[in-house]
């Protein structure tokens, strides 16, 4: 085994993102319309890639304390198995939907990256971290309407995944009053995301009329 010989060359670790001040490229971004083939393949391994090295030390909030990455993970599994998705630039941006709300990681970094395709599904299912909490939750069900079909699939498999996993256990000082009002605020999110794909809305409305 050769010795350590720092970050790779793409996207290094965060650590040593801080210290040499991040990222610098004179490229343009690569463009991902239409990907097929490798390199929708290679698109969506590097998503994955990517994602897991930037979540690596975060953990959800169950009571397993489950790797965080499980959920890109399975938002991404929940959009080939239950919505029949096969589009390369939705399953990467599935896989990073989370790493600019939750990491340090930037939206121009995701576009360097994956292209300006990826970077517009990501950028639309982010909440602006800056805001209270309530106005983000409020601010998520006024404008789930008007998103793309793309970021309207990520956002179903995204609510279906946390679903689940609130329907499974419930969190650390979450009471039953607070998983009804959170089950009721996702089903106002989808009600804005309707008509994008029959199958994960059928297993949204499911699970919604199940805990309502
Ligand atoms: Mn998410």
């Amino acid at each position: 085994m050769a010795e350590k010989t720092g970050p790779p060359p793409s996207y290094p670790d965060l650590s040593a993102e801080q210290t040499q001040g991040g990222p610098s490229s004179t490229t343009s971004p690569p463009s991902y319309n239409d990907v097929t083939g490798v390199a929708g393949i290679n698109l969506i391994v590097k998503a994955a890639d990517f994602a897991a090295r930037r979540h690596r030390t975060q953990k959800r909030k169950d009571h397993a304390q489950t790797p965080y990455i499980n959920h890109p993970v399975g938002v991404a599994y929940i959009l080939t198995s239950i919505g029949r998705v096969t589009d390369p630039v939705v399953l990467a941006a599935a896989y990073l939907h989370d790493t600019v709300e939750d990491t340090k990681t930037t939206i121009e970094e995701i576009e360097m990256e994956f292209g300006k395709e990826v970077r517009k599904i990501v950028e639309e299912v982010t909440d602006d971290k800056s805001l209270p909490k309530a106005t983000r939750k409020a601010l998520q069900v006024e404008k789930a309407p008007h998103k793309s079909p793309q970021a309207k699939l990520v956002k179903l498999a995204d609510k279906l995944y946390n679903l689940r996993d609130l329907e499974r256990s419930t969190p650390h000082g979450w009471d039953k009053k607070r998983v009804k009002e959170y089950f009721k605020w996702s089903r106002d999110v989808v009600a804005g995301c309707k008509g994008t794909n029959d199958a994960l809305e059928a297993a949204l409305d499911d699970i919604i009329n199940r805990n309502l």
